[in-house]
């Protein structure tokens, strides 16, 4: 029978495995490494920030699943065997990173540091507060997640663009795209929220300066960045000089150069960054292990798998 092995780090596999063992217990499931099984049996790898070189012993792979929407953590791998990598498209996934979406941009327009500093020292400081329709959201990254975030931002009553690859036609969404509008969409984000895949055209895209074309005349007298793409989009030096030379008001960052984030990091204490630990959009054991059975069904049954990503574009 086929085997599915759980390659993961950082991640505890138990949960994994206790959902498909309930769910399809007719499966055999195991977690890698196990002594009891060789790599020539493994059929379907699920994988989580793979170890360098485990991939590339599976010599009768079908295909790699990530357990997550990203794939840099598996095409990282030097050699990764020629199969379909499939990534996560899920609408429990989607749901969770448009949470933390809103929650942030709601977090930044409504003040809601300050006022928690307020509230700190007993202080009843009635602060000016305009509405979404004042504040420009641009959303570097129209996919799956970015485009549902978006929606939700419009139906807030923010004015939101979105920039992507390719142009976009979303109810409520002024869409830009590709390199040469970049500038245009920028100086219309007085909150940039990046949900990019990291991929080599994309690394260390939000650098200084970037931060220097974003609006600057938003009700919040500086732009503010928020980020759950990935670490490596980001400089992280960059955004401390930024904050520091107001050319950024603030950040709210899910994901880090170094993940777990260094403690020695600035980051950790500067006053107007909020921290998560890339936690915007957790995987699901339970939704997940259903999208992951459901294409493994098909697919035995012959049909192609859904959600494959395109090695030359890395996303
Ligand atoms: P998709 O592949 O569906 O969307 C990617 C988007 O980015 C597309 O709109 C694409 O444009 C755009 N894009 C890619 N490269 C470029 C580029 N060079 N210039 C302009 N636009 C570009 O991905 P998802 O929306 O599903 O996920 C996005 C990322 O979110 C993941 O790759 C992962 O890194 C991150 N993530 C983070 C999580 C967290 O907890 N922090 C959880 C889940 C995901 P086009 O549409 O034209 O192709
Ligand atoms: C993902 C993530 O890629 O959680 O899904 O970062």
């Amino acid at each position: 029978m086929t085997k599915l092995a759980l390659v993961i780090s950082r991640w505890d596999p138990q949960p994994w495995i206790d959902r498909f063992q309930h769910l399809a217990p007719e499966l055999d499931v195991c977690k890698w490494p196990d002594d009891n099984i060789s790599p020539g049996d493994i059929g379907y790898a699920l994988a989580w920030q793979p170890p360098e070189g485990v991939l590339a012993g599976f010599q009768n792979l079908k295909a790699i699943f990530s357990l997550g929407a990203g794939v840099d953590h598996i095409l990282r791998e030097p050699k990764l065997p020629d199969v379909p990598l499939v990534r996560v498209v899920d609408p429990d996934l989607t749901m969770r990173m448009s949470e933390y979406v809103c929650l942030h941009v709601l977090m930044h327009h409504r003040q809601q540091r300050l006022l928690d500093a307020d509230q700190a020292n007993t202080e009843w400081t009635e602060r000016p507060q305009w509405s979404a329709s004042a504040m420009r959201v641009g959303v570097m990254g129209l996919g799956e997640l970015g485009r549902d975030a978006a929606e939700k931002l419009d139906h807030l009553g923010f004015q939101v663009n979105g920039w992507s690859n390719s142009a976009k036609q979303i109810d409520g969404v002024t869409s830009y795209a590709g390199k040469s509008e970049l500038d245009a969409f920028l100086g219309a984000s007085d909150i940039l929220v990046c949900l990019l895949p990291h991929t080599p055209d994309t690394h260390g895209i939000l650098n200084r300066d970037l931060f220097r074309k974003l609006s600057s005349d938003g009700p919040l007298g500086a732009p503010v960045l928020i980020n759950a793409g990935r670490g490596k989009l980001q400089v992280e030096a960059d955004i401390l000089a930024s904050l520091d030379a107001g050319e950024l008001g603030a950040a709210t960052l899910d994901v880090f150069e170094t993940e777990p984030l260094p403690t020695d990091s600035r980051l950790w204490n500067h006053p107007q960054v909020t921290l998560t630990p890339h936690n915007a959009a957790d995987s699901d054991p339970d939704a997940l292990c259903r999208y992951i059975l459901g294409q493994i069904r098909q697919h035995e049954a012959g049909e192609d798998l859904q959600n494959t990503v395109n090695r030359q574009t890395g996303y």
